[in-house]
Order: structure tokens, then C-alpha cells, then sequence
């Protein structure tokens, strides 16, 4: 038999939790469906030692109940991914949301049926679902990726991968390890495992720009300021910020100031810790000549921690500029190759030939393990969309649609696949900004819309293909004036070999919101909604 619901919600993270709140708020019957056993999308998957996120918990976290954000009480400047998905855990609770999620199913696929202007979604093993509307709440950074290495399942040890680290945890102890990649994960875990392992081989390909976090516990007067200030300090992220995130944002070049107060502004920024680093001056993002001069500054202090010339040098980033690729924020992580039991091998002088059952092979010789560790990163932004088979208009598939690149209206939704919206999708602010910002945004545009079709009686919301190709030109555009587009980065795909190179993101939050909101305003310009006729 198959159920008849109004909304089909995937993914069980923070916009889906959301997704799901504002669903019943409308009165509609909607239902979550999850592939893990129970909330938290990517805090639930990525559980491996020292994963962290990088945006300060106070900011990362729901505004939209003043109560929950009243009572939570975070415990650290930067939340570890168990607190946060404790943080989940307590609002799946709070608001009795457990009772309309389905977990350990995954959604195979899901048809758009024209004629009854409703989605039929197949899942892993139950019966179909009939859903007026589908909501993508798939995450940007869940379809984990392990590269096609010669030999990959010849490996006699354990492997693991950072987004799929498993619940018991690992034990590492007197264990050879080996790490390829050196992206955030990495640079997280990393340290960790240094600690733990009797040997630790960290296999290279890019170098990575990081800032230390400088983590913390959080100060109870500090949180009361911010807990008493969170309705205006909500309101400045969401509405004055580029990220949805406050920082300390700058007023002036870097080029406008002498090298001395620029290195003490940098200065600062580093000691402070975090992402405020990114935020030193106004054009680092745009100007090669400002954005070398903080570049140059972290490469210095890379060369300064690590005491192996040779080894601070390959860890050195000096082939793309600094920020155009996420930004990493570490704990001691240049400090690890100062140990005895670390070692870096450089992929770029010595690539990575085979992985074989007793370790991997690069073009200098086999470095014996017992345990390898993928941090390799995702298919980021599209892969968790384009692993469903999506069809839409004419039975046409989505994957086929973006072969070429994604495309969709404002991130939100695609031409030929109507009454379907992502959350965070391609062409939204999405990573390039403090995520629950967008989410809470997305979710509350789609909420209002919802609620706008009851009232004039629609049934059928879709995406215009000149809005469409006009939302995907300004989205190229923004981008292109910046440097963003000069790194080889998941924001343009090129970790994944064959998928398009296609900048994904929107830059610019408060942009973006305005948007919207003008979309909105002006009656969903952009979207044709309609009632079905008696003749269909
Ligand atoms: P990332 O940032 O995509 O990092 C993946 C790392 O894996 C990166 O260093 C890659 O090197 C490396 N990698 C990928 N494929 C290969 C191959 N084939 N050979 C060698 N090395 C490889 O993923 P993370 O999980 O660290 O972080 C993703 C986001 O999650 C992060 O920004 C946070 O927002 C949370 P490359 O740079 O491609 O040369």
C-alpha cells in the first residue's frame, strides 16, 4: 500500500529536524526519512577523534525557539561533535520530533507523477510514499569518498573513512597508521591519532592553509552577554553579514595599511584563533596582492613551528591562494610533525602508486601499516541529491539535468522537477556560510511559500528556466569576482574525477537573504505555481 503524506522530508540533520518543525507548524502531515539510525546527519556520521566544528558554538546552533537557545548551554568555544549532536538529541526531544522520523531507511528514489502532481518515493525496503511536496534535507558534506586507488581492497589492515568512523570508536594503540588526506578532517584528526599510534604516516597531496582554533571553555559571563544579546545578534548575522557569522569584521584593504600594522593585525587574529583570521581586511578574498600578504603570514608561522625544514617547506600552501579553499582550524596540527612518531610523506614528490595488503606503495617504496584512514573528503554539495534517482517532468532524471553542472533557482529549486526543494542545494550560500543560518532560511522561505500556495489554492510550485539560467549566471558572476575560483577545491567539484567544474556556492549571505526576500515580495517571481484543472 502506499502512504499518502504531504511532505517527504530526507535527511535527519539540522535542516531536516527544522524541515519537519515547520512542516506540523503549517498543519501538514510530513514524515522524515533517514539513513542512520537515529538524528544528527552529519554529526552522527562523522564521529572520528577531534571532530570539531568550526564556526563558535554559540553562533552554531537553532535561533529560531528564543527557549531552547536560552537554556542550551554550550561547553566550549568551538563545539565537539559529540556535544552537538547531544545539542540535536535534546531538540529531537524538546519538540517530539523522533515520532515522524523513519530511520535506517534510505530514499532509492523518488518520480514526479504529473498527472496527480505528487512525488512517489521508493525507499530501501517498506512500501512506497505518495508526497505532495519533497524536501532535499541531504546535507553538503555526507556522500563520503574513497578515490579509486589501484589495489584499494587488496589491504589486509582496517580502514576507515572520517565520515563513516564507526560508533565503538578505534583503538589505535601500538598500531603503524597511515592518513591520506590533509583536508579539515584530517587536519583533525590527525593530532589525534599521533597520540594514540605507535606510528603515524600522514600521506599528502595538497597542503592546506590552517588557523589554530585555540579552543576553549566557555566563560558563563561571556555566555550570558551573548544570551542576553541573541535577538539583535541573530538579526546582524542573518541580515549585515557575508557568512551569517559574526566576526570582527574589517573596514579597510590590506594594501591601505604599513607591513608593520598589518602583521600585527594578523598577529592578533592568530592568537585570537579561529576564523576571524579569514576576516583580517576586506579584500582578502578578491585581491591577489592582499591576499598574498596573508598567505605569506601563515606560511611563516607554519615555517617557524615545524622544526624539519624539509617537512615545514611540504607543508607549506604556495600554489593557490589562502581562502579560496575552506579554511582549516586546527589544534596543534603543524606542531604533530614535530614528533618522533609522525612522519609526512609528500604525494606530490612521491605519488601514491597502489595500495597493497601491507600498506601503500608510493614511488619511493611501501610504507608498511596496520590501519589506513581515509579523510578524503565528499562529493560535495550534489552527491547526497544525485545519489537519488530523481525524475522529474517527463520522467526526466536530475543527474542527467546537471551533467553539465547544477542548476537550480536560488539554490532552492529546479526547472522540470517541481514541487521539490533542497535545502543548501547548489547556488545557495550553503558551506560558503555559517550553515544553520542558511538552513533556517531556506527552511522558513519554503515554509512561507507553502503556506502562500494554500491561500491562492495552488497545487504546483516550479522553477522558470530564465530564472533559473539568470539565478546560475549571477551565482558564476559572484564567484568570478573573486579569487575563490582559482583553487582546485570541492567547491568546484575537483576532488571528484569527471564531475563538472562548476563553482557551487553563492557568496554572500545578506545578499542573498535580500533575495529572497524580493523573490518573495513581489509574488515568487521566478516560480510559476498553479492550480490543477478539472482537465488537468
Ligand atoms: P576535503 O577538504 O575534501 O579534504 C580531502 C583531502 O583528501 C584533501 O587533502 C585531498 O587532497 C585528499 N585527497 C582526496 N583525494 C585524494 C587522492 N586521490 N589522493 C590523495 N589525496 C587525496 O575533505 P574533509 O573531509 O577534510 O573536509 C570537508 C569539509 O567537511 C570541511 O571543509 C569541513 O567543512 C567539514 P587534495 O586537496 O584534493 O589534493
Amino acid at each position: 500500500m502506499t502512504e499518502e503524506i504531504d511532505i517527504l522530508i530526507v535527511g535527519a540533520g539540522f535542516a531536516g529536524m527544522y524541515a519537519l518543525h515547520r512542516a506540523r507548524k503549517l498543519g501538514l502531515k510530513a514524515k522524515v526519512f533517514e539513513a542512520a539510525s537515529d538524528v544528527g546527519g552529519t554529526w552522527w556520521w562523522n564521529r572520528y577523534p577531534g571532530a570539531r566544528c568550526d564556526i563558535e558554538s554559540l553562533q552554531y546552533s537553532y535561533s529560531w525557539d528564543d527557549d531552547l537557545q536560552q537554556d542550551w548551554n554550550w561547553t566550549e568555544r568551538f563545539a565537539t561533535q559529540p556535544e552537538i549532536l547531544r545539542y540535536l538529541n535534546h531538540v529531537a526531544d524538546r519538540f517530539d520530533l523522533r515520532r515522524d522520523i523513519i530511520f535506517n531507511t534510505r530514499v532509492q528514489s523518488a518520480t514526479y507523477d504529473e498527472t496527480a502532481r505528487r512525488w512517489i518515493a521508493r525507499l530501501d525496503e517498506e512500501s512506497p510514499v505518495s508526497t505532495h511536496f519533497l524536501i532535499l534535507a541531504v546535507g553538503c558534506l555526507s556522500s563520503a569518498q574513497i578515490p579509486d586507488f589501484p589495489g584499494r581492497d587488496e589491504f589486509g589492515g582496517e580502514t576507515y573513512h572520517t565520515g563513516y568512523w564507526p560508533h565503538e570508536g578505534v583503538d589505535f594503540s601500538g598500531k603503524k597508521v597511515g592518513v591520506i588526506g590533509t583536508g579539515s578532517s584530517g587536519i583533525q584528526v590527525i593530532p589525534e591519532i599521533a597520540r594514540k599510534a605507535a606510528y603515524l604516516t600522514v600521506f599528502q597531496r595538497t597542503p592546506n592553509f590552517s588557523i589554530p582554533a585555540r579552543n576553549q571553555p566557555l566563560d558563563k559571563t561571556f555566555v550570558q552577554g551573548w544570551k542576553s544579546s541573541y535577538p539583535e545578534l541573530r538579526r546582524y548575522a542573518r541580515e549585515e553579514t557575508p557568512s551569517g557569522t559574526i566576526y570582527d569584521w574589517p573596514s579597510c584593504s590590506a594594501l591601505d595599511v604599513d607591513p608593520e600594522e598589518r602583521e600585527r593585525e594578523y598577529r592578533w587574529r592568530w592568537e585570537k584563533g579561529g576564523v576571524n583570521f579569514s576576516h583580517s581586511y576586506n579584500d582578502l578574498s578578491v585581491n591577489e596582492r592582499a591576499n598574498t600578504t596573508a598567505a605569506n603570514f601563515v606560511r611563516d608561522r607554519i615555517q617557524a613551528t615545524v622544526k624539519d625544514p624539509e617537512t615545514a617547506e611540504d607543508l607549506c600552501p604556495r600554489d593557490y591562494p589562502i581562502f579560496c579553499k575552506r579554511i582549516c582550524l586546527d589544534t596543534e596540527y603543524f606542531e604533530t610533525f614535530n614528533r618522533h612518531n609522525v612522519d609526512l610523506v609528500n604525494l606530490r614528490k612521491t605519488p601514491l602508486e597502489a595500495i597493497e595488503r601491507q600498506g601503500i606503495r608510493t614511488s619511493d617504496g611501501l610504507h608498511e601499516l596496520d590501519t589506513i584512514v581515509y579523510a578524503t573528503g565528499f562529493d560535495a554539495i550534489t552527491g547526497a541529491i544525485t545519489a537519488i534517482d530523481i525524475r522529474g517532468r517527463d520522467n526526466r532524471s536530475l543527474s542527467d539535468k546537471w551533467a553539465e553542472g547544477p542548476r537550480a533557482y536560488l539554490g532552492l529549486a529546479s526547472e522540470g522537477f517541481p514541487n521539490l526543494f533542497m535545502i543548501t542545494g547548489p547556488g545557495s550560500p550553503s558551506v560558503l556560510s555559517n550553515v544553520i543560518v542558511s538552513i533556517e532560511q531556506h527552511v522558513g522561505w519554503i515554509a512561507d511559500l507553502l503556506y502562500h500556495m494554500s491561500e491562492q489554492g495552488n497545487d504546483e510550485v516550479e522553477a522558470q528556466r530564465d530564472a533559473e539560467d539568470a539565478w546560475v549566471a549571477h551565482v558564476n558572476e559572484v564567484a568570478g569576482a573573486t579569487l575563490l575560483p582559482r583553487a582546485a577545491s570541492w567547491y568546484m567539484g575537483t576532488n571528484i574525477p569527471g564531475k563538472p567544474r562548476v563553482f557551487m556556492p553563492y557568496i554572500g549571505v545578506a545578499n542573498y537573504r535580500k533575495k529572497c526576500q524580493e523573490v518573495a515580495a513581489a509574488g515568487y517571481t521566478g516560480l510559476t505555481l498553479s492550480k490543477k484543472t478539472a482537465s488537468g
